[in-house]
């Protein structure tokens, strides 16, 4: 099936955005954003009109816990690739209410460099909603930038729940960041992050810490050689550095681009997003599926009886689904 041709108002949309106007591209994603049906519909028409603009940036997450240094990080990276040439943008996926507004200014000013820089663009992780819903905008918001010409895009999230999944999902690099030292890694593993790293970096490598960074490192590196590597064509490297004094920053490029030289010529890069579109088109399906069971009226209304009710043993859960079933027209 050939795709529907856009209306001319998304034509235009889409020509401003490839002509790289910032404040179109912002614009374009607050409708990526919005809840509305018709807004829905008009970015549905937009990303499908911008599609074949899409898919030369480097994709990469980025995750750690809290504190580790990510926005740092980015800061530094970006600075660098934006110095080099790159047209970068920022992105986040932060489905916990923790980001207000306050956080996002503390993120500016982390980013103070990137925060001023033209060939940057910083756009926060979308406030609320379920992690998928969350994701998929994000999504929808990197598509929107590699059409604007962004060639870079970094994807922060919070070292905590399945975030970092989703992150994973939608990049082609993953970018662990760590902590020198005091049992981090063993945490780290334990959530089965290290498992989804393209590269662990110990970050915070400076001063006192330097010595500490270098063990957590050989740490790291004796765990993951004990997993079996994600990709068949790449041994995830773990390397040392520090957002704050830079060093080390040009190394963990390197690697980035390594890996995409790598995965390229494998064919790795291109299988690994043909099935990143399809699981995000069964993830953005579901959540459309179940929109009716968070929205309609008569259901809420109905739902604590028909829990209870379950719960006590006087309705069969298999009647109570029929009952919902009825109730959404399914
Ligand atoms: N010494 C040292 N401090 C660093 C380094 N990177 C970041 N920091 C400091 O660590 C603190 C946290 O840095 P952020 O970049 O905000 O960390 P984050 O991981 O983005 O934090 P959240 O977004 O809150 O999860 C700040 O005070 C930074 O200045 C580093 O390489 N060395
Ligand atoms: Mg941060």
């Amino acid at each position: 099936m050939a795709a529907p041709s856009p209306p001319p108002d998304v034509e235009r949309l889409a020509r401003d955005i490839r002509s790289g106007e910032r404040t179109v591209l912002s614009r374009a994603i607050t409708l990526i954003e919005s809840k509305r049906a018709d807004h829905r519909r008009t970015a549905a028409a937009l990303t499908q009109a911008l599609l074949p603009d899409t898919g030369n940036a480097v994709r990469i997450g980025i995750t750690g816990a809290p504190g580790v240094g990510k926005s740092t990080m980015i800061d530094a990276l970006g600075h660098r690739l934006t110095g080099a040439g790159h047209k970068v943008a920022v992105l986040a996926v932060d489905p916990s209410s923790r980001r207000t507004g306050g956080s996002i200014l503390a993120d500016k000013t982390r980013m103070a460099r990137l925060g001023n820089d033209p060939n940057a663009f910083i756009r926060p992780s979308p406030s609320s909603g379920t992690l998928g819903g969350v994701a998929a905008k994000t999504r929808e918001t990197m598509l929107l930038c590699e059409a604007a010409g962004h060639d870079v895009i970094l994807v922060e999230t919070v070292g905590v729940g399945q975030s970092e999944i989703a992150v994973s999902d939608m990049t082609d690099f993953f970018l662990v960041l760590a902590l020198p030292g005091a049992g981090d890694e063993l945490q780290a593993l334990k959530k089965g992050v290290v498992e989804l790293a393209d590269m662990i970096a110990v970050n915070k490598a400076d001063g006192d810490n330097l010595a500490r960074a270098k063990l957590a490192a050989s740490q790291y590196g004796a765990a993951l050689h004990i997993l079996s590597p994600r990709s068949p064509n790449w041994s995830p490297p773990v390397i040392t550095c520090s957002a704050l004094t830079g060093e080390g920053i040009a190394a963990l490029w390197q690697h980035v681009l390594d890996h995409q030289k790598r995965l390229t010529a494998s064919g790795e890069l291109a299988a690994r997003r043909g099935e990143q579109q399809v699981k995000w088109m069964w993830t953005m399906l579901e959540e459309r599926l179940f929109a009716p069971l968070r929205t309609d009226r008569a259901l809420k209304a109905a739902l604590p009886r028909i829990e209870a009710d379950v719960a006590a043993g006087r309705l069969a859960p298999a009647t109570a689904v029929e009952e919902i079933a009825d109730m959404l027209g399914l």
